[in-house]
């Protein structure tokens, strides 16, 4: 990576495969019976709080059972020795990055251990489960809700996203099946700014032709190996 000055890192449910949180789209990808997509929406949240509320308290519930992978360390120490701008974007609402030491990270669909207000927009982090109707603590309202992005919504910090692309100079996905948007879009925008772009994925992705390169296997091997 010699000419390589500014990173972009875009991560998803493939790279704490290895650390035995579910993926979506493989095998096993259901929830109780439910699609992710079925699930995570405002249309879902409004029918039935009490399932959504559940399915995201399961999965909060489940972080104290799974640690960072080799693949999460082995982004940390990037993160901690590269001069250069660096930026993770994960789509994961795990904590495995930051708890390997990850400090540039930006979680885009939102993290588990967080509450949002639907009504003063209030982010509140949060343990446990999260009853449908919890008060805010910044405005009282009884509206407490996952801190997610659903599908329909806007991913966060879609312009820090968009100016860290700009600037690359290489764009890296790694554990991704490119089935979800804007996310699976951001090679297309790192190849019109001019970045090189990677692909460590278990398998072929939805996005693979758009790389300039893809690399098949185990995220906890490929990404040591390109680091070093
Ligand atoms: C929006 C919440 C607009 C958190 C999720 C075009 C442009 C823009 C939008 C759209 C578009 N086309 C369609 C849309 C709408 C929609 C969309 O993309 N739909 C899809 C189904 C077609 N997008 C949206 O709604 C987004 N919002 O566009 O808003 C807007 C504009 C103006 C104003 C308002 C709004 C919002 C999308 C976010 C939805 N939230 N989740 C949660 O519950 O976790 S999405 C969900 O999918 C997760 O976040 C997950 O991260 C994401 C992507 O899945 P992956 O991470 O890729 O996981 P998956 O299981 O699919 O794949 C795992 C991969 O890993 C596999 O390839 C596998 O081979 C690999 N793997 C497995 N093991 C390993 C491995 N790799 C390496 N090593 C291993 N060991």
């Amino acid at each position: 990576m010699t000419d390589i000055r500014n990173l972009v890192i875009l991560t998803g449910a493939g790279i704490s495969a290895e650390s035995g949180v579910a993926t979506f789209r493989g095998p096993g990808g259901l929830w109780e019976g439910h699609r992710v997509e079925r699930i995570c929406t405002p249309q879902a949240l409004a029918d039935d709080p009490a399932l959504v509320h559940r399915f995201y308290d399961a999965r909060r519930a489940a972080l104290a059972t799974v640690e960072p992978n080799i693949a999460h360390h082995a982004l940390a120490r990037l993160d901690a020795a590269w001069p250069g701008d660096l930026l993770v974007v994960t789509q994961n609402v795990d904590n495995l990055h930051e708890r390997a030491g990850s400090g540039r990270l930006l979680h885009m669909h939102g993290e588990l251990r967080s509450a949002l207000c639907a009504i003063c927009e209030h982010r509140t982090p949060h343990d446990g489960d999260l009853p449908p109707g919890a008060a805010c603590p910044a405005c009282g309202a009884h509206a407490l809700r996952p801190d997610i992005v659903f599908f329909g919504e806007m991913p966060y910090q879609m312009d820090r996203i968009e100016a860290a692309l700009a600037t690359a100079d290489l764009f890296v996905s790694i554990g991704t099946s490119g089935a979800v948007y804007p996310a699976a879009g951001f090679v297309q925008r790192a190849t019109h700014y001019g970045a090189a772009t990677l692909e460590l994925n278990l398998e072929h992705s939805a996005g693979s032709g758009l790389f300039d390169e893809t690399r098949l296997g185990p995220a906890s091997t490929l990404v040591p190996e390109w680091i070093n």
